[in-house]
């Protein structure tokens, strides 16, 4: 296992040296891109994670800080994960469902952790983005924003956001630097996992700023019973096919679920792979973990969902989604039967339940 997390540290390349210089360069061009003098709204990708809500927030204060902009960020989906919903109330960011959106009232539309073609989102395709800042990896020939910075050699949007304000030279409040400190935390899964030179050395400046105090209340919410629910029953229906973990929740509440579900199964001794699913108003989440370096995580539900559906992610954690109509019911098996068979398995070998019923 360790010699693997060296490995998997090493695929982002970005440097502090690097960042700095980067955000330096880019500053200029990202206001340039924005029209101070009507509102700007500012996107995250839907079911937005930490790190989507601390750039949002970022670029939110980036944006007021120097050119007073007047900038909302909105979201679609649900804000599912309780440690989510305890890092937007606790640190106080307001954030409007995008569904109260009206695109005509804004001057400037940004996307942030995310592009104007990846499928984790729910924004109108004809809209004009003038400005994208992400990390993950662009599809080939996509359609661009105005002003578009992706850069996958890091391991968090934040850390990108982060050397924005301070070639911006701008000060972070603790609530901001408590936001990005958690941001970069849970994408490099605590710098663990794809983490640059550059997310560390982020890290390491943020911190002495972080309400450390606030963080710990964020990172360890109450949770309602219902999830515990959820558990339970994720545990009841995960199988195990040589290696491969795969568990299908059926109708979920909130799609969060399946990425936090996909999390927890992932440690599991003898698991290389998770895949998680769960279906929510017409459309099935999928989301896999991997711990091999043998099948690239992003590649693999990519190739999976194929024309079924929309996939996006990074070497170790990716999502999908598939829209249906009616009840969905054959969908979980087809995507277990591709997935299984994508990664050598037999999709016709019998399971192994994870725990006795
Ligand atoms: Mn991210």
């Amino acid at each position: 296992m360790p010699e693997r997390e060296s490995s998997e540290g090493a695929e982002r390349h970005a440097t502090p040296a690097e960042a700095e210089s980067d955000a330096q360069r880019l500053l200029p061009k990202l206001l340039a891109a924005v029209d101070p003098e009507r509102p700007v709204a500012i996107y995250t990708h839907d079911q937005p994670d930490p790190d989507s809500i601390a750039s949002a927030y970022a670029l939110q204060h980036l944006l007021a800080r120097r050119l007073e902009a007047d900038a909302s960020i909105a979201f679609g989906g649900t804000i599912g994960r309780a440690t989510n919903r305890a890092m937007v109330e606790h640190l106080g960011i307001r954030l409007r469902p995008l569904s109260g959106i009206k695109y005509a009232e804004y001057g400037t539309h940004c996307m942030i952790d995310t592009q104007p073609e990846m499928g984790n989102h729910s924004i109108p395709g004809d809209l004009s983005i003038a400005i994208a800042i992400d990390h993950h990896p662009p599809r080939p020939g996509a359609r661009q924003a105005g002003f578009t910075d992706v850069r996958t050699d890091y391991g968090a949007t934040s850390t990108m956001m982060f050397y924005y304000l301070k070639a911006a030279g701008l000060d972070l409040p603790a609530k901001l630097a408590t936001a990005l400190l958690i941001g970069i935390k849970s994408d490099t899964r605590g710098l663990e996992r794809e983490a640059s030179e550059a997310d560390l050395h982020a890290y390491l400046e943020i911190f002495p700023r972080a309400d450390l105090t606030l963080m710990a209340r964020i990172e360890s919410p109450r949770i309602p019973q219902k999830y515990f629910e959820a558990f339970h029953g994720a545990l009841e229906v995960s199988a195990l096919y040589d290696g491969v973990l795969v568990a299908d929740m059926g109708e979920v509440e909130n799609p969060d679920l399946v990425a936090e579900l996909a999390d927890f199964f992932i440690p599991l001794e003898g698991a290389d792979y998770a895949l998680v699913m769960g279906r929510h108003r017409g459309r099935m989440y999928l989301s896999l973990r991997t711990r091999s370096d043998e099948h690239d995580a992003g590649a693999t539900i990519a190739r999976v969902v194929g024309e079924m559906g929309t996939a996006g992610g990074h070497g170790k954690m990716a999502g999908a989604q598939i829209s249906f109509e009616g009840a969905g019911e054959g969908i979980a098996d087809e995507v277990r039967r591709r997935f299984l068979t994508e990664l050598g398995r037999d999709p016709e070998a019998e399971p192994v339940s994870l725990v006795r019923k």
